[in-house]
């Protein structure tokens, strides 16, 4: 299975792809400032399976992608390549401790679109820092989190899951296989780079 983590800058899109493949071996790949600047590539075997992730460098979650750095927007296209012929699944991460407004929502919107508008199809929201949600479960967070969060939710099909990156438990992972492989069977395939080439992205 290949997987493209996706997300603002400090979503847990590095802990979410160790929590996947059950090790700690993006954080190796970590400069000194701990930031994901390029694709990082990893593989390994979780409950049986192969599985590939690749981590794309994340945005300033209030950005346009008109500010975003030029070659994090080449890193982002890039990522659907490094895991031929597409990923599955792309996972959108989302902390559940931050707050979404319309300018976040924008930000979102903008930097996942850069893989095409067809790309939402093949995503999920990943939802981290599960272990904050306290009492609060998943559907009541998304429920009192306002239109521009919601509105990524539909986006993504209603597709959501959440991880709490701070515990090794292979349950919530099996469960995100699960729900993956339920997109899988109702796209009938993994995101084709093709697929996006029918929307490239504006050059700027
Ligand atoms: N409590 C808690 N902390 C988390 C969780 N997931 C990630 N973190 C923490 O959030 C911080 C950022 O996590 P990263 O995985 O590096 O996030 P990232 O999206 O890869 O960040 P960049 O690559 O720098 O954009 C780290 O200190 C993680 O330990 C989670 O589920 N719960
Ligand atoms: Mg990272």
């Amino acid at each position: 299975m290949r997987i493209v983590l996706l997300g603002n800058k400090a979503a847990g899109k590095t802990s979410s792809g160790n929590t996947i493949l059950d090790t700690k071996e993006f954080s190796k790949e970590f400069g000194t400032s701990g930031i994901t600047a390029e694709c990082v590539k990893r593989e390994g075997k979780t409950a049986g399976r192969h599985i590939t992730v690749v981590e794309a460098p994340g945005w300033w979650r209030n950005y346009t992608v008109e500010q975003t750095p030029e070659r994090d927007k080449q890193e982002i296209v890039l990522s659907v390549s490094l895991c031929p012929p597409g990923p599955h699944a792309l996972l959108l991460n989302i902390r559940v401790i931050d707050s979404f407004t319309e300018t976040h929502r924008k930000a979102v919107q903008e930097h996942v679109e850069l893989l095409g508008e067809k790309v939402w199809s093949h995503t999920t929201v990943l939802f981290t820092y599960g272990d904050q949600l306290g009492d609060t479960s998943i559907q009541q967070h998304i429920e009192s989190g306002g239109e521009a969060l919601q509105w990524i939710v539909q986006k993504c099909g209603n597709r959501y899951h959440v991880v709490d990156n701070k515990k090794s438990d292979g349950g919530q992972v099996t469960e995100l296989l699960e729900k993956i492989q339920k997109m899988v069977a109702g796209n009938r395939g993994c995101f084709q780079l093709n697929e996006s080439m029918e929307f490239p992205p504006e050059k700027s």
